[in-house]
């Protein structure tokens, strides 16, 4: 049994996650942690409690981990890229000033703490095929900044205090429940929104972008595994390469055709999120999660597409 609290959880990575917890782990008391303006909604809502959890406040972190004797926290509050840019002072107050806060709590009430970490936490100079688990991370982004550091945190609070942190670097997620918002990746899930729409899509990222993506229910698979992982066989923890396909737009564009042969795309020139785009790996090394938690994902870009098709088809009433 376990008492988990995600904070974030109307987020896209948060609305998911919390459900497949209330589901999939019995006995388990799952709080939903947000933010005034991100109430739960509909199932998330009444499948289980939810509390107010604002990561820069250390008290109301204090307060509902005490109240719920929460063992687990995911931390999942936090600015994408291309907002980060836009907005470094409130992304580094979220990002880290809410990880400290969280890490404090923690180490007081003996949580293990999973904070994801990212494709972008690389930069110009980190090698970019194949990306090795231990290599260079010197991003010049606010969002890389901030990720560098919340590894960086997070292994120190393992070494120093014991407190049980782990985390995986995620790649653009793509899902059809809810949208990602002011990440460089999200072409790569309002393309399928388009085509299923009917609409012509403007793309951002040019051609020939590589970057690494990966369908949210092995996003999703990847946050529970690694907490359940055996950490006598865990020689990384902040944070693991996890990868499962990497495609530039022209692919996801030909794949897509397969679907709506109608759909028409063109490209835009979207400065910040271009430079953003080149900046980080064409595709990762995630051999170390496979070797220390048995990390395997299960779709490609075309399983993906045709699970992303029949949900969203059904979603918006089209055949
Ligand atoms: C973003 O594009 O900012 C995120 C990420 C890859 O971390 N999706």
């Amino acid at each position: 049994m376990k008492n988990i609290l995600v904070i974030g959880s109307t987020g896209q990575i948060g609305s998911e996650l919390t459900m497949k917890l209330r589901r999939e782990i019995e006995g388990s008391v799952v709080v939903a942690g947000y933010i005034p303006g991100a109430e739960p909604k509909g199932i998330l809502l009444e499948s289980g409690p939810a509390e107010i959890v604002d990561v820069t406040n250390a008290q109301q972190i204090a307060d509902v981990v005490s109240r719920y004797h929460i063992d687990t926290i995911y931390n999942l509050a936090a600015l994408l890229s291309a907002v980060a840019e836009a907005k470094p002072l409130l992304a580094w107050h979220i990002q880290m000033d809410g990880l400290i806060n969280i890490l404090e709590v923690a180490r007081q009430y003996n949580c293990a703490v999973f904070t994801p970490s990212s494709i972008g936490s690389f930069g110009h100079n980190t090698p970019h095929k194949n990306t090795p688990q231990d290599t260079i991370q010197r991003p010049q982004t606010m969002y890389g900044v901030t990720k560098v550091a919340t590894e960086l945190l997070s292994d120190y609070y393992f070494h120093k205090y014991g407190v049980d942190t782990r985390s995986v670097r995620f790649p653009g997620l793509i899902s059809n429940v809810t949208l990602p918002g002011g990440g460089t990746t999200d072409y790569a899930v309002e393309i399928y929104y388009a085509a299923v729409k009917g609409e012509d899509f403007a793309c951002p990222i040019k051609p020939g972008t590589y970057m690494d993506m990966m369908y949210m229910p092995d996003a999703l698979h990847a946050a529970v595994q690694i907490m359940d992982a055996d950490p006598s066989r865990l020689i990384h923890r902040n944070s693991f390469n996890i990868a499962s396909m990497s495609f530039e737009p022209e692919e996801i564009h030909k794949e897509i055709l397969l679907f709506e042969p109608e759909f028409r795309m063109h490209y835009i020139d979207d400065p910040i999120r271009q430079a953003i785009a080149m900046s980080w790996p064409d595709n990762m090394d995630d051999s170390c999660a496979r070797e220390e938690w048995d990390w395997c994902p299960t779709y490609d870009l075309h399983t993906m597409s045709e699970d992303m098709f029949a949900c969203l088809r059904k979603r918006f009433g089209k055949k």
